[in-house]
């Protein structure tokens, strides 16, 4: 199907689907992206006569994520393993291709829309797939339907600014400020920003930062370990709230320049949390955390990434009753430490001069 026809083929998906309520559910910790992109699924539902709920498990972990839903009034579902779902009749994935993991959905919720710019491990199974992974940004897609004619911004009079500046933002995290932003990308940011509202959008912009995100890193720092060109950190423990001073310090620490790849890891409620980024194309974070952290007692892996980024988690399983917190932290280092070794042989003689 060319670009020109898949907004058509979405409207008759979706006006073929208004007799039960829509849930849009977003995967892990929502970004802006998918926030943008869950807004703008709504929005097109409603203006085809479906009702639309957007729903997330995990908490949304940035600082500036909650500013983004709060200055936007976002209405997001907040899921719990109780939670009830079998009023849904239809399930759309945005900035994602397959669910979030860490809930049951009813065997009755159909799979109807995907739309994600992320290379799926298997197709997925559904009424209407739009991947493009040539594209930065989910938002960019959904701006593309939108300047193709479906439900075009500012048309009907409504108010369409929240999902026009939360689009925007979105392209804006996902392109690294535009940096790698591709023709589309950039072609979409042009379409929505007459509609942005630009106090909101230079509010949310500013990236503020946790008090406590802020120590993680600073943590991650002092902890630093470099062999070569790469380069490992741990943060210690962060709250569920703030996990993303995990992936933000490994963000940080990859801008040093005589590094390609850095693992950051901490404690995050009962886990070890971890992530992978690297500049350098023969490293494969996917397979990097394969070779790591292996995967659990039915074979799901603990760790996964795409082309320059990957994370893992693990379980503390019977460390978490160990009460003593620099004992926790340094069992939770050397267990990191020696699967990483398997890759970094270097690590195991580092972890005698940590402990020693
Ligand atoms: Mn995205």
């Amino acid at each position: 199907m060319g670009l020109a026809e898949r907004g058509q083929e979405l409207e008759r998906v979706i006006s073929s689907a208004t007799d039960k309520p829509h849930l849009i559910l977003l995967w892990g910790h929502p970004d802006p992206d998918a926030i943008g992109s869950a807004l703008a699924h709504k929005r097109l539902c409603e203006r085809l006569g479906a009702s639309a709920t957007i729903a997330h498990v995990l908490p949304v972990s940035r600082a500036e994520n909650r500013a983004l839903v709060k200055l936007l009034n976002v209405p997001m579902l907040k899921l719990t393993e109780a939670a009830d779902l079998e009023s849904f009749g239809y399930l759309a994935l945005v900035d994602a291709s397959s669910s979030e993991s860490s809930i049951r959905l009813p065997e009755s919720l159909r799979l109807l829309t995907v739309v994600d710019h992320h290379r799926p491990p298997s197709v997925p199974k559904a009424e209407f797939v739009d991947i493009r992974h040539d594209v930065c940004s989910t938002c960019t897609i959904y701006a593309d339907y939108a300047e193709r004619g479906l439900a075009p911004f500012g048309a009907s009079g409504n108010d369409d600014s929240p999902v026009a500046t939360a689009m925007f933002f979105g392209i804006q995290t996902d392109t690294d400020d535009f940096a790698i932003a591709t023709a589309a990308d950039l072609r979409a940011a042009a379409y929505l920003k007459p509609f942005c509202d630009i106090e909101t959008l230079s509010r949310v912009g500013r990236r503020t930062l946790t008090a406590e995100s802020m120590d993680a890193v600073g943590r991650a720092l002092a902890d630093l370990e470099v062999i070569r060109d790469f380069a490992i950190a741990g943060v210690g423990r962060v709250s569920g709230n703030n996990r993303d001073a995990i992936p933000m310090a490994a963000d940080f620490i990859l801008r040093r320049e005589d590094i390609d790849t850095v693992l950051v890891y901490g404690i995050v409620e009962d886990r070890i949390d971890g992530s992978l980024r690297t500049r350098r194309p023969s490293v494969d974070p996917a397979a990097f955390m394969q070779a790591a952290f292996g995967e659990d007692s039915e074979g799901r892996p603990y760790g996964g990434g795409r082309s320059d980024m990957g994370g893992f988690r693990v379980p503390l399983g019977m460390l978490s009753e160990v009460e003593d917190d620099s004992l926790l932290w340094r069992l939770v280092r050397e267990t990191v430490y020696k699967r990483v070794a398997r890759l970094v042989p270097e690590l195991e003689k580092m972890l005698e001069d940590k402990d020693g």
